[in-house]
């Protein structure tokens, strides 16, 4: 056989080795067996130096192209083996995107949870901001600043959890009302002055429909101008944004709070329709919040000029509420950490209330 033919058999069986090479190891020990110092390839062009030139003039050309076609065989062989792999990875390592991120969450919001997230999306539309303070409070911040005079009911212990005396006498209390938390506002910020505070609150009670803690929302105005034609505005838009409908048939009952001056109970029209309430219209009246005017008193205790500066203030309970909007009769439930109460009246983590697409 001539030097050509053993040529062509080599390239015929190098070819053959490079197809069915299974993977990257596998190409290159073949690599190195035709290619490399000591491969066969790299040996026969050594061997070109014993030859005559008429042979070398043959074979050189004839090995180089040898050479270039098993190099070209390998790199487009090691491309495939590559794009294979990657192929294979791909497949193992895909995610399935339409998988839920994770599991089905298995809690669920407490109704006044619920409620207190609904009430913050309506007047944080409104242009309020929603402003904080301690559940623990002192006689100045709960009482005496919002005209409460020595004497009245609610600083008795009968009405209110007063801790023990300290050194000098005075008592910390649990706030019976968000009230100091617009107070301290007051006291920091110079008006204009649209906050609401959200919180718990504290009073001496347990019966069906009261509890040693509920959860109060109390909204404040403080302004140049600030009139009762506002206030009633704002609160008839607050009813039909919380209770979803347009018709609200309201009232305002002059009623008394040491803090406020005009105060008022506004009621709303309400109706029964099978087991649930219906609120807005309807034969009867129904007491959901107190308002008023912010007392001159209260203004002047914050360091502020009543000639100046007016505003109103109104207050809810976030239980009662949650009750109406979402039934269940009885308050002391609300606090029983029953969890098979909590998955029947609960909601979605998930579903934030929000004014786009429904509140709740
Ligand atoms: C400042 C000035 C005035 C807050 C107000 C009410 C009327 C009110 C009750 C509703 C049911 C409490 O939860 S409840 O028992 N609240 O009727 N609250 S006006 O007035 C303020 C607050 C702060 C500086």
């Amino acid at each position: 056989m001539s030097g050509t033919d053993d040529i062509k058999a080599l390239e015929a069986e190098l070819t053959a080795a490079v197809a069915a090479a299974g993977d990257e190891a596998a190409l290159e020990t073949l690599r190195v067996e035709a290619l490399g110092k000591k491969g066969r390839i790299s040996l026969m062009m050594r061997s070109l130096g014993q030859m005559s030139p008429e042979e070398r003039q043959v074979m050189g050309p004839a090995l180089n192209g040898l050479k270039d076609r098993v190099a070209d065989a390998i790199a487009a062989k090691k491309t495939a083996l590559e794009a294979a792999a990657l192929d294979a990875r791909l497949a193992t390592e895909r995610a399935d995107i339409s998988l839920p991120p994770r599991p089905e969450p298995k809690g669920a919001l407490h109704p006044v949870t619920q409620v207190m997230e609904e009430l913050a999306v309506i007047f944080s539309d409104m242009g309020f901001a929603v402003a904080e303070g301690p559940d623990v409070e002192d006689d100045f911040h709960n009482f005496t600043a919002l005209n409460f005079p020595e004497g009245h009911p609610a600083r008795d212990t009968h009405d209110t959890f007063f801790f023990k005396p300290r050194a000098d006498g005075s008592r910390m209390l649990l706030r019976t009302h968000t009230s100091p938390v617009q107070i301290r506002t007051l006291m920091n910020q110079k008006p204009p002055i649209r906050i609401i505070a959200p919180g718990r609150v504290y009073r001496c009670d347990w019966d069906q429909t009261h509890t040693p803690m509920f959860h109060q929302v109390e909204g404040l105005v403080i302004d140049k101008e600030a009139h009762m034609g506002h206030l009633k505005g704002l609160l008839m838009d607050f009813v039909a944004a919380f209770f979803e409908t347009d018709e609200v048939e309201a009232r305002f009952r002059p009623h008394h709070f040491p803090f406020t001056e005009p105060s008022a109970e506004m009621d709303v029209k309400y109706e029964r329709v099978g087991d649930a309430v219906k609120v807005g219209s309807g034969d009867k009246w129904m007491e959901i919040l107190g308002c008023g005017m912010v007392h001159p008193n209260v203004i002047a205790a914050c360091g502020l000029d009543p000639d100046e500066y007016q505003g109103f203030a109104w207050g809810m309970g976030v239980d009662r509420l949650a009750m109406l909007k979402y039934g269940a009769p009885d308050l002391r439930d609300y606090f029983a950490n029953d969890v098979r109460w909590l998955s029947h009246y609960g909601f979605s983590p998930l579903l934030q209330a929000n004014l786009a697409t429904g509140l709740s």
